[in-house]
């Protein structure tokens, strides 16, 4: 560990951590970033000039589906080349730890989590690798292979789309009230990289601390979810998730 380590923040992390029979995690694309894919907010965010908020909407999506598709096809190649890094272990090795009692609920459509060997994951933004078909009901893995510059459904012809959730779309149903459920249930929250300004998912901190849990963050720096936490754990997740784990096993 760095000789900067708060010893006393991990302390207390682990001893909320310890005792809970039923935890969950939030995940954003901060636990992504050791793997060397890039965040959506702050420096070096995930397109050069461009805000996510002006990609990853229906709108823009109408209006230049080339553009909206050179920018997932783009991202959809990096994951060709990258791999979970040990915060995402850290989590499966948390859930194995907790048997059915670790619920890991991800804003992430890059697959590493399964990737990793976690089991128990809810995508409540989609993922990156499916795409869903914009004039029927068709919903297809691609990988990760490069797609036409306009992919079009075989079965209707329509444009397909990335099977993730753009700003002013619903979450998926199911999966958004499994996550929901799951939170209410849980004694302890972790939150790991991420802004936190994104709702509905940033608002299962909210859900967390109604039910009564502890919420620990862990995030290279402080962020909206900070003031809601009960310990901030600051630095990479690749480092501060397996010392966690390990001071509690
Ligand atoms: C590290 C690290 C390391 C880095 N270790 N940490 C006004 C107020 C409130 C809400 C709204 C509003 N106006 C509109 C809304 C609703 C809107 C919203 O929340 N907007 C806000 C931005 C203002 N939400 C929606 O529209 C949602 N739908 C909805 O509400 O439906 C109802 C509705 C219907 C009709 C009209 C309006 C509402 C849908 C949200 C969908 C979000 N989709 C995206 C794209 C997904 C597909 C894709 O990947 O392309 O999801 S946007 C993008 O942001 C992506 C992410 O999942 C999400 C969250 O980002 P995340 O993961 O937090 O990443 P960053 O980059 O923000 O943060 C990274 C963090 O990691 C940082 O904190 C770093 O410090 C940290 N970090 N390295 C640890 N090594
Ligand atoms: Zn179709």
């Amino acid at each position: 560990m760095h000789p900067s380590v708060d010893h006393e923040a991990f302390d207390r992390a682990a001893r909320f951590l310890r005792p809970a029979k039923k935890v969950a995690a939030l995940t954003g694309a901060g636990i992504s970033a050791e793997s060397g894919l890039a965040t959506f907010r702050g420096a070096g965010g995930l397109w050069e000039g461009q805000r996510v908020e002006d990609v990853a909407t229906p709108r823009a999506f109408q209006r230049d589906p080339v553009l909206v598709w050179r920018f997932y096809n783009l991202r959809r190649a990096n994951l060709a080349a990258v791999k979970p890094n040990p915060g995402h272990h850290a989590l499966v090795e948390l859930e194995k730890r907790l048997d059915n009692n670790f619920t890991l609920v991800t804003q992430n459509v890059d697959g590493l989590h399964q990737s990793a060997g976690s089991h128990n994951v809810l995508e409540i933004h989609g993922a990156i690798r499916r795409v869903r078909c914009s004039g029927c009901d068709l919903v297809a893995d691609r990988g990760v292979d490069a797609l036409p510059e306009l992919p079009r459904c075989e079965t209707c012809g329509e444009l397909l789309r990335p099977d993730v959730v753009w700003f002013e779309e619903a979450l998926p149903e199911d999966i958004w009230g499994r996550a929901v459920e799951a939170v209410e249930a849980c004694d302890c929250f972790l939150v790991i990289g991420t802004s936190a300004v994104v709702y509905p998912a940033a608002g299962l901190i909210d859900v967390a601390r109604l039910t009564g849990a502890d919420v620990i963050e862990i995030n290279l720096e402080p962020s909206a979810a900070s003031a809601r936490a009960n310990v901030v754990l600051l630095g990479p997740s690749g480092t501060t998730l397996p010392e966690l784990v390990k001071r509690v096993w």
